[in-house]
């Protein structure tokens, strides 16, 4: 019986997963490096924002079953959920899912089992279980000994949207790769205590590169789209339109554009297949370079609009900014490598004063940008008072608004909510 389980790295997918378990009436010791998180999860709160955790972490705690420490205990499984960031040469970084080899492998005993849920580039659970080996070697891994193995390991991807993090975890398919048959039925079982869905069984490599395959999917379909609405633009076509026409046919889905890709996923992920496979991977590095590419092309529609304005007689100081939306997509209040928020603070940099940013999601804007002297506004001052309007975000509060904008205010909607043309 696997009955305690511990969980690395207690972050938007750790917690939740352990939350999960503990729901089941498992024991759970999640560990993480921060003090304040796991303060935080003690009390029966959680460090971040999302809909239903907090419910079921105040449960799981009160009932006993979850429980944080900064220190690794030993437990029958170990799922290592760490962050594995790019570095500045957009290489993967594993040094988190090493620093948890490292905690892990002086618990580790005989019948445990160790799950590596990371986002990572293909062969990492093998490199982890070759650093617990060297690390333990009066124990067997399922590299040497194959099926007889002391310890089991297996990677087994999450794929959850952000916001609906608590529902996809339990309905969602799961793809589990163990290193061996009895690894993967070990992990099926133990996930099985929680998924709805189907836990479908693959290799270990098979099961990294679905993960990295799925985000690069969508990065992918969303440059074609962010590159449909940079031609159509100099076509002088509504795009938002045209997809819709388009995805009359049945067998054509084209996604939205945007003012850019963000997020921690989508935008990092395809790097990974790159890093490993540089000559073949031309399309999924392109399709990253369009993404990338799209906020400065918004950038360079408000240096156009500006021209526009001054052409009709403003001046430099005349002119006023608003820009709506600053997380990295709609209804939440995440800006991680948002490219809208990248895009005001540019504005806010060769504008200083003249921009406002109206985020319903926030309470307050971004210490960058205070410090860029960019103005929180409300929807409608905002409005009325900005000479240019750039809608970044499509939140639901700027779909159903109605304006009459004057002749003299430009419109640079990079998401198609306000009905205007081209961009
Ligand atoms: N975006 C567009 N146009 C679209 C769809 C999205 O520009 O048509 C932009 C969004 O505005 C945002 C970015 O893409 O900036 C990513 O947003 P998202 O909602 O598509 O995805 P994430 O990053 O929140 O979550 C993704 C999901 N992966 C897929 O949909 C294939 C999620 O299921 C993964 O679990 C998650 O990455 C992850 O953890 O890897």
């Amino acid at each position: 019986m696997l009955n305690t389980i511990s969980i690395i790295g207690l972050g938007y997918i750790g917690l939740p997963t352990a939350t999960l378990f503990a729901s089941r009436k498992m024991r759970v010791i999640g560990v993480d490096v921060s003090a304040y998180v796991v303060d935080t999860i003690n009390q029966g709160n959680i460090h971040i924002v999302e809909p239903e955790l907090d419910i079921l972490v105040r449960a799981a705690v009160g009932a006993g079953y979850l429980r944080a420490t900064m220190q690794t205990e030993p437990a029958d499984v170990f799922v290592i959920a760490v962050p594995t960031p790019l570095t500045d040469e957009k290489k993967p970084d594993l040094s988190c899912i090493e620093a948890a080899a490292k905690s892990i492998a002086p618990v580790l005993a005989k019948g445990n089992l160790v799950i590596l849920e990371s986002t990572s580039p293909v062969g990492t659970t093998e490199r982890l279980a070759a650093w617990l080996a060297e690390m333990r070697p009066d124990l067997t891994f399922p590299q040497h000994a194959g099926e007889a193995s002391d310890i089991r390991i297996a990677y087994c991807p999450e794929r959850v949207l952000p916001g609906r993090i608590v529902h996809e975890l339990v309905e969602n398919d799961r793809v589990i790769g163990g290193m061996t048959s009895k690894c993967s039925e070990a992990a099926v079982r133990l996930y099985q205590s929680f998924v709805k869905g189907e836990c479908v069984v693959t290799a270990v490599r098979a099961a990294e590169m679905c993960k990295l395959a799925e985000n690069s999917f969508r990065d992918t379909n969303i440059a074609f789209a962010n590159e449909l609405s940079m031609i159509c633009d100099e076509q002088g076509i509504d795009v938002w339109e045209l997809i819709r026409l388009a995805n009359r046919h049945p067998r054509v889905n084209i996604l939205q554009p945007g003012c850019g890709v963000g997020g921690h996923c989508i935008a990092v992920d395809p790097w990974f297949i790159v890093d490993s496979a540089p000559d073949s991977a031309k399309l999924i590095a392109t399709a990253r370079v369009v993404n990338d590419s799209k906020p400065e092309w918004v950038l360079r529609k408000v240096d156009q609009a500006i021209a526009d304005l001054q052409k009709l007689g403003l001046t430099a100081s005349d002119i006023s900014i608003a820009c709506f939306g600053l997380t990295f997509k709609p209804d939440i209040d995440d800006l991680r490598e948002s490219p809208a928020l990248h895009i005001v603070q540019k504005l806010a940099e060769r504008h200083p004063g003249k921009i406002f940013a109206v985020e319903p999601n926030l309470e307050s804007l971004p210490e960058t940008l205070i410090d860029l002297r960019v103005r929180q506004m409300d929807t409608g001052v905002a409005v009325e008072r900005a000479s240019i309007l750039v809608l970044l975000v499509d939140h639901a509060q700027f779909k159903l608004m109605s304006f009459k904008n004057n002749s003299d205010q430009r419109i640079i909607d990079t998401r198609g909510v306000w009905g205007k043309k081209h961009v």
